[in-house]
């Protein structure tokens, strides 16, 4: 067989990587450059012409066949989510869902069921940053032996609208501005701002949007919620409500606003090559699958997780990384309505919407048979009545592709041997455009959300509507979003609106109720995790560095499942105080501090980088890190360096000549190296605390 048709290793891995293996080509040393019909080809840079001047002659097959498949290589980038990354794990079941659901994915234990997640922003194009102010997707698709169960979440668990129809309102209000394109993949604009004062479904997901929630420092580091209700069916046919959460092990957590508005410049990759990086570096990201259940008798009532406390029944793990990210990434077909015997969908009007439009989009998309794109097949033997179309990959040998038929039919299967059966619910009503009483209160919630965020939360939250308002141009927008505001918490209204002055806030039109949920805040929230695990660190070697702690600290941090970055004047080996080198992946000119979690700068014996070390891109790198609240470190003379240059005045004299580890306010210093090991342990503890918000410029005033 051609080398160029040869097959990546397919016997390896899961049943879906085996499956991928049938598809993935691969390239060796012997595999000559083809045309797609397979004649090799002699010349592929110079097209063929009448004389070397002359005109170019149609007969180039080649050259037509080179150019023509270049000219159709896009294909319509996603509505919503067009921006994303994706990778592929497994999911193992702990705790059987016993005598509620058949689905077998739910109740063996002993299954290993291959995995895919695509995460995502929503507003921007296909290129656009990271990093925006934006909730983000996660769809998780479990490729089980009875068919693909896609969840198609999203890391907030409210949502902006309540009937599918605003969906198209909804998401024409938040692109960027029509006239203009501008703004590319965020809503401080007037349009965003315009729709979400006037349409009050929107307000408990307003206030989700402002918070820390919307720039999440990691794919790895986001809570996923399924947001529906669906239903899980027994033997019997009887029903259980469930709401499905990931859970992450690493807590969720965030970045600060100024970090995420820098990164969009400096690596406007970060999540996708955070995500890469930690599988590469087999950190691999882990969720906890949750359920909610509620008896289908108390449908009616809320599902806060006060009442209806999450229960954790399995642990999803990505490992690894896409082969082809437009094959894997780009056409991977998620749809709400691919569910598998055992569960059912509710009546709730967004998920019957996204039912219908997840797999139309995917029609203008991929075409009708996205469904044989090697990502979208399921793993369990599958066959249909389909015929013809766009794209159609398989030869399919069943001569009488209807049923019934006289050959043998491809036979249906009774709900007693695994067929799908659709819950039997009485439906009755009357034919109108309403919506059901629950549908009536907005401003409940969203006030219960504030209300539950810590000072400097609500701090962020403030400063997100003041910089999304202040970037809208019209009055109008600002007076229209302030009374909303002012409807969910009035101090949080009269504080916005400091920066927009020509708006009146109205009096206080609706005492706040004071309410609070213990789980909402990413600082004190209850079940919110701290680990240093599966956070990237800056090493920065200065000149002269002290190499046996530099590769001490490096060891015990890849120990403790933390990323260690050495950052450099030059990359590649760099030697230190002993002549040994470590090799730099980054130096202090092509990286900055935002692209790390925390900074520590080994320096070596003398003192004179307190003289000589004026380096403006270093001492921004100490000061930026120091300003978004990160763990900072230092060793050896790099401390009289932080503290007399970098930071003077923030810590006290004493300092830079102590024996023993100091730490200060999330500062670790040991400018004896002798005490490298206590230090690494302090460093540890304090990198797992995320950020030291007691520098909140807040705090100068109180
Ligand atoms: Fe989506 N959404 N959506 N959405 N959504 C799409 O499907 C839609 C909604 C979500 O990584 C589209 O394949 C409607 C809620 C994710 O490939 C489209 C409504 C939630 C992804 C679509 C919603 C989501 C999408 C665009 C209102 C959280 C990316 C391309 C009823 C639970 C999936 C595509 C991926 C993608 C429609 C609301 C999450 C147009 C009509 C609520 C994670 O079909």
């Amino acid at each position: 067989m051609a080398a160029v048709t040869q097959k990546v290793n397919a016997a390896v891995g899961d049943a879906k990587e085996r499956q991928m293996g049938e598809f993935t080509v691969e390239q060796n040393d012997k595999t000559p450059l083809t045309s797609y019909f397979g004649t090799k080809i002699a010349e592929t840079d110079i097209a063929l012409r009448a004389g070397a001047r002359g005109p170019t002659a149609l007969e180039d097959f080649h050259n037509r066949e080179k150019i023509s498949h270049f000219d159709h290589e896009r294909i319509p980038e996603r509505a919503v989510h067009a921006r994303g990354a994706g990778a592929f794990g497994e999911f193992k079941l702990h705790t059987p869902l016993t005598g509620l659901t058949t689905s077998k994915i739910l109740n063996d234990t002993s299954r290993v069921t291959p995995a895919y997640v695509r995460f995502s922003t929503v507003n921007g194009s296909r290129g656009s940053a990271d990093t925006v102010r934006d909730p983000r997707g996660m769809a998780v698709r479990l490729y089980t032996e009875e068919g693909n169960w896609d969840i198609v979440g999203n890391n907030i668990p409210v949502f902006f609208i309540q009937d599918a129809i605003k969906f198209v309102d909804l998401v024409h209000a938040v692109k960027p501005e029509p006239h203009r394109e501008i703004p590319q993949a965020q809503t401080a604009h007037d349009n965003a701002w315009d729709f979400m004062s006037l349409h009050p479904q929107s307000t408990h997901m307003q206030m989700w949007i402002l918070s820390d929630r919307a720039v999440p420092r990691s794919y790895r580091m986001m809570q996923g919620f399924g947001v529906h209700t669906f239903r899980l069916v027994n033997e019997e046919g009887k029903s259980t409500f469930v709401k499905y959460h990931w859970q992450p092990h690493l807590g969720t957590h965030s970045l600060v606003w100024d970090e995420a508005l820098k990164l969009n410049g400096q690596d406007p990759d970060f999540h996708r090559r955070d995500l890469w990086d930690a599988i590469e570096a087999k950190a691999y990201p882990k969720w906890d699958l949750g359920v909610q259940l509620v008896k289908e008798e108390d449908e009616h009532k809320l599902i806060p997780e006060e009442l209806v406390p999450v229960q954790y029944i399995g642990t999803l793990t990505l490992n690894r990384n896409p082969v082809d990210y437009f094959a894997e990434v780009e056409q991977v077909a998620f749809c709400t309505q691919h569910i598998v015997p055992g569960m059912d969908f509710t009546n709730g009007p967004l998920l019957q919407g996204r039912n219908f439009s997840y797999f139309d989009t995917q029609i203008s998309r991929l075409g009708i048979n996205f469904g044989d794109i090697p990502v979208n097949r399921p793993v369990c033997p599958f066959m249909t009545n389909h015929r013809d179309g766009q794209g159609y990959m398989t030869s399919k040998k069943n001569r009488a592709p209807y049923h019934p038929n006289r050959f043998d039919a491809l036979p249906t299967v009774p709900p007693e041997h695994g067929g799908f059966a659709s819950y039997r619910e009485k439906v009755e009503g009357i034919k109108e455009r309403m919506h059901g009483p629950k549908f009536s209160e907005f401003v409940n919630q969203a006030t219960l959300f504030y209300n539950s965020m810590t000072d400097v939360e609500k701090e962020h939250m403030v400063a997100a509507a003041q910089f999304e308002l202040s970037k809208c141009e019209e009055a109008q927008v600002h007076q229209a979003a302030i009374e909303r505001y002012n409807l969910i918490d009035h101090s949080f209204a009269v504080k916005v609106a400091e920066v927009l002055p020509h708006v009146k806030v109205p009096d206080e039109v609706r005492p706040n109720h004071g309410k609070k949920s213990a789980f909402l805040s990413q600082v004190d929230g209850q079940g919110q995790k701290f680990t240093a695990a599966g956070r990237k660190v800056g090493v920065y070697v200065l000149p002269g560095y002290d190499y046996t702690l530099a590769a001490g600290i490096k060891t015990a941090f890849e120990a403790g499942g933390i990323m260690a970055k050495i950052v450099s004047a030059v990359t590649g080996p760099v030697a230190g105080s002993n002549g040994s080198t470590l090799p730099a992946e980054f130096t202090f000119e092509n990286s900055r501090s935002t692209y790390f979690d925390s900074v520590i700068f080994i320096g070596g014996p003398g003192d004179e980088y307190a003289t000589k070390l004026k380096v403006g891109r270093l001492i921004h790198a100490v000061r930026e890190a120091y300003a978004h609240f990160k763990t900072v470190g230092a060793t050896g003379n790099a401390v009289q360096w932080i503290t007399d240059i970098c930071l003077p005045g923030d810590f006290s004299p004493s300092v830079k000549t102590s024996e023993s580890i100091v730490q200060e306010n999330g500062c670790v210093f040991a400018p004896n190296p002798g005490v490298g090991v206590q230090f690494g342990e302090a460093y540890i503890e304090n990198l797992a605390k995320h950020r030291y918000w007691a520098r909140d410029v807040s705090h100068i005033a109180a």
